[in-house]
């Protein structure tokens, strides 16, 4: 049994996300240890490791931390017991890099698989649950040569259940959250079969609870033969996040995996193409033009589609997420961003709105319009929005203008707006993001990003957006 691979969801924790400093407990010692050991294989061994000074335990903390895009401080912080705490699969992690398969061994030497619903949870209508498990069959039969055919009785290659605790298969589940569900990896018998966790609360499209086709899509991309991807944005990254099933489409990244075991759809209508599968924001990419820039209690947030990076000042490494794992009520595709010293709180502008957050949590009262701000009720949207220190004033740019707001007062300044390049000659463009960090200020034009001092209007250096994101592929 131990030789397949199997592959489950874990855990969620609402409270501990946002707790800034972090009494770490014996429970969460033991957690986390119990963790490392499910999914990272953590062992109790001895040998040249050990003899070398660095603990497994501090080894594997590491590995993990590097897996998730974590500061690798090799000690359990309050960032890394949160990750272990969200809703997970129970597949192992190892893997270090974009999609990665079981290996050569695991995959189906066949096209057509077979499936069966063995039962069915009480969470869902019964054509709810049909719905949901074709429509994740469909997910990878999309993208490959692969076809699936539904058969009542028999064993299918797929034998799909909903259980909980012991369940037969030597791997329990562990009651609500955690694991959510598991599969085995492509082979006869219990390979390919998919278990889903009855101790939770699956739902057809809702936000609260989980998404079975969700997890079902990620499940059988297990079951056959993919593993996991530290991609943020990759349907086979080993944490759940909420996506609305209707805008689903299968990200490049477990596209490019699949492709590498079965190839493509032979069956494309060239005609009706397949909208084309989301990538993840790439920090090596010069060309990329951030969304918006904004510090937050000493680090530096940067945003672009649906993801943000997260730049810690001790790291050298920023940590991409979606944001929706950072703040689940916040928007993606954002205009702009600042951090109200104020407020103590990012403002997030999206379209004629404005979102505030205390930490991860949404101020009460938010989204409000934009005219809150005694923004005119003609401006539609802000394209960058940068907060200055030395004068407590918010300049929002809008097109080729800016507007001036005095936080302290919560007023609009008069004489506004005025044109960007009137104070700032070098950016002829449009402001796409702007923030200021270590006593500069960062204005994105574009791809560029001119570095001031706001003070004397010096212009020090023109470099691209990409450059705090630290490109590390050479
Ligand atoms: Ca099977
Ligand atoms: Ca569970
Ligand atoms: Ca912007
Ligand atoms: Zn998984
Ligand atoms: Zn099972």
């Amino acid at each position: 049994m131990k030789t397949f691979n199997l592959s489950v969801l874990l855990s969620l924790a609402v409270a501990v996300y946002c707790v800034p400093i972090q009494q770490v407990t014996v429970q969460d010692e033991q957690f986390a240890e119990s963790y490392l050991r499910k999914f990272f294989n953590l062992t109790d061994e001895t040998g040249p490791t050990v003899r070398r000074g660095m603990s497994p335990m501090i080894r594997k903390l590491s590995e993990m931390q590097k897996f998730f895009g974590l500061q690798i401080t090799g000690t359990l912080d309050a960032d890394t017991l949160a990750v272990m705490k969200k809703p997970r699969c129970g597949v192992p992690d190892g893997h270090i890099g974009e999609f990665s398969t079981f290996g050569n061994g695991h995959k189906w030497d066949k096209n057509s698989l077979t499936y069966r619903i063995e039962n069915y949870t009480p969470d869902m209508s019964v054509s709810e649950v049909d719905d949901s498990i074709a429509k994740a069959l469909q997910v990878w039969a999309k993208v490959t040569p692969l076809r699936f055919t539904r058969i009542y009785s028999g064993t299918a290659d797929i034998m799909i259940s909903f259980a909980r605790l012991s369940h037969g298969d030597g791997y329990p589940f562990d009651g609500p959250d955690g694991v959510l569900a598991h599969a085995f990896a492509p082979a006869p018998g219990l390979g390919g079969d998919a278990h889903f966790d009855e101790d939770e609360t699956f739902t057809f499209r809702s936000n609260t609870g989980y998404v079975l086709f969700m997890v079902a899509a990620h499940e059988f991309g297990h079951s056959l033969g993919l593993s996991h991807s530290d991609d943020p944005g990759a349907l086979m990254y080993p944490t759940y996040s909420y996506t609305n099933p209707d805008s689903f489409v299968l990200p490049r990244d477990d596209v490019n995996g699949i492709q590498s075991l079965y190839g493509p759809n032979p069956d494309t209508d060239p005609a009706e193409p397949d909208p084309k599968p989301p990538t993840t924001p790439d920090a090596c990419d010069s060309t990329m033009v951030l969304d918006a820039v904004t510090t937050l209690r000493g680090e530096m947030l940067f945003f672009k589609d649906s993801f943000l990076w997260r730049s810690y000042p001790q790291s050298s490494t920023p940590q991409q997420s979606l944001i929706t794992n950072f703040w689940p009520d916040a928007p993606v595709n954002i205009d702009a961003a600042y951090e109200s010293q104020e407020l103590d709180s990012v403002l997030v502008f999206k379209g004629s709105k404005v979102w505030a957050f205390s930490g991860y949590d949404l101020v009460h009262g938010y989204p409000k319009p934009l005219s809150s701000l005694g923004l005119p009720q003609t401006v539609e949207k802000v394209d960058a929005a940068l907060y200055d220190a030395s004068s407590g004033k918010t300049l929002f740019f809008v097109d080729r203008d800016y507007y001036s707001y005095d936080e302290a007062r919560k007023t609009m300044d008069q004489g506004f707006p005025k044109p960007v390049d009137q104070t700032l000659p070098d950016v002829t463009g449009k402001v796409t993001a702007a923030f200021q960090y270590r006593g500069f200020t960062y204005i994105y034009s574009g791809s560029y990003m001119f570095e001031y001092s706001l003070r004397s209007k010096r212009l020090f250096r023109v470099l691209r957006n990409s450059y705090f994101l630290r490109c590390t592929n050479f």
